[in-house]
């Protein structure tokens, strides 16, 4: 990561919106690296939603099921440009009810919102000045999605951060003139490209970054995608990166700005990179990592609505990921792929409450921790937070007796949820033995309170 002095300059940011919200003059000050990263770093936690027309269709055309995420449907189930439009025009969600999904994110314990303001189908969920191709101009919905989203996190103090596709398979001149004849084989092919791709770049995709930046507040995070695509380049990534912190200094933006993501396993390889953190998709990595990285998944196999995928996650899984990758130093960007009139799947509601339920009780444990020092043990996970350490147990011992690592000196042990009954602790030459009552206090993870 680079390493930036800090300086106290002022950055005047006129927003200038046509509604209400965010059209006060403000002062930003500009951070260092590290004060910038500090929010993101302390979150753990957030939410990832795929939302667009593809909801509509939920990866089904006739008796055709898309493979994979339903948010593929226009490229996997073979439709041409034109026969895709016609969802972008149903597009009416009456349902939508962005305080209430704030709220749902807010009492699962996240700390963060990623919506996918444009995905690769290239239709835009805000009043875009440079496309007709949005929820304005070619949906019969004509509200602004984002700005109700990013004023409903403004309200209820969550941070409100934006997905923005490289990949556009409805442009002209990204990939919409390769339509119908494009196959999935083609997509990372060099010799696959569209010559115009640098006017797109320039006079449509930047132009659209800039919208999402200037017109709603704050932005926590700029989260691309689409990187893979030959068209794209190293010296646009930097370019764009620049770009959006000469507009909103203090905005974090992943690693897929650039082209040095290593493949689904997230992180930069060796080279001059730009971007804050690695993006590892559908997996956790083994060890901690020393930089900041993002563990993005979803709660069934697909990101957008597919009714059709009831392979869920169960809660306890989902929360021993959450405490898996913050013990390893990441956080955890869970997500939701609300339907097309704007409902959250009831099985994600389920999930999403489960995880609310232990982050209300073991928060103490996960926000603003990282990573322990200590090898993983056989029955959970260590996180750490100044001088505690908060041993997270998935398998509570039958025995009564949980061994901790020797190297851990304790000087109060306590259950996170019982912080006034002190346990026991015995130290053998191998190992540090905690009696623990016979009952897990928890039925997912149990949080023991180490204070050294
Ligand atoms: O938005 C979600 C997915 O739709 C998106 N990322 C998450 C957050 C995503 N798009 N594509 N992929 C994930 C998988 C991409 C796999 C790739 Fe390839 C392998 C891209 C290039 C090589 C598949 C095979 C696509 C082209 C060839």
């Amino acid at each position: 990561m680079k390493i930036i002095k800090t300086t106290t300059l002022f950055v005047c940011i006129a927003m200038l919106t046509m509604g209400r919200g965010f059209s006060q003059e403000k002062e930003v000050k500009k951070l260092s690296d590290d004060e910038r990263m500090e929010w993101w770093r302390d979150a753990k936690f957030g939410m990832f939603i795929h939302w667009g027309a593809y909801s509509i269709i939920g990866g089904e055309r006739g008796t055709k099921i898309a493979g994979g995420g339903a948010e593929w449907a226009m490229d996997k189930l073979d439709y041409t440009v034109e026969d895709y439009e016609k969802f972008p025009q149903m597009f009416n969600p009456v349902m939508f009810d962005a305080d209430a999904w704030v709220k749902m994110a807010k009492d699962a314990g996240m700390k963060y919102i990623v919506i996918t303001s444009k995905h690769h189908e290239g239709f835009s969920l805000w009043d875009s000045k440079v496309s007709d191709y949005d929820v304005m101009d070619t949906s019969p919905f004509k509200r602004d999605v984002i700005k109700e989203l990013a004023e409903a996190c403004k309200k209820q103090d969550i941070k409100f951060c934006v997905y923005y596709s490289i990949v556009d398979w409805h442009h002209p001149q990204a990939q919409g003139n390769l339509y119908p004849n494009y196959n999935i084989a083609q997509h990372d092919d060099p010799s696959v490209v569209n010559p115009k791709f640098p006017k797109y770049f320039k006079n449509y995709m930047k132009p659209q970054v800039k919208e999402l930046l200037t017109n709603y507040g704050d932005i926590g995070v700029v989260w691309f995608d689409g990187d893979w695509i030959s068209d794209y380049t190293t010296e646009m990534g930097k370019e764009l990166y620049s770009f959006i912190r000469d507009i909103q200094p203090n905005t974090i933006v992943n690693n897929r700005v650039d082209k040095g993501r290593n493949g689904m396993e997230g992180m930069d390889m060796e080279g001059n990179f730009a971007g804050d953190f690695g993006t590892p998709e559908q997996e956790i990595p083994d060890t901690g990592i020393d930089s900041a990285w993002e563990a993005c998944m979803t709660m069934n196999g697909s990101w957008g609505y597919k009714p059709s995928d009831n392979n869920w996650k169960s809660s306890e899984d989902l929360i021993q990921k959450l405490v898996d990758i913050v013990s390893k130093g990441g956080n955890f960007l869970l997500n939701i792929g609300p339907d097309g009139f704007g409902r959250f799947p009831s099985e994600s509601i389920r999930r999403l409450n489960a995880m609310g339920e232990w982050t209300k009780k073991n928060g103490e444990a996960v926000y603003g921790a990282s990573a322990s020092p200590y090898e993983k043990p056989k029955w959970g996970r260590y996180t750490k937070k100044g001088n505690v350490i908060y041993a997270h147990v998935f398998d509570w011992p039958e025995s009564g007796l949980l061994k901790l690592n020797k190297d851990i000196k304790v000087k109060k042990a306590t259950l996170l949820t019982a912080p006034d009954s002190e346990l026991q602790a015995t130290a053998t030459s191998r190992e540090l033995l905690l009696e623990v009552p016979i009952l897990a206090p928890d039925a997912t993870v149990s949080v023991v309170k180490l204070e050294l």
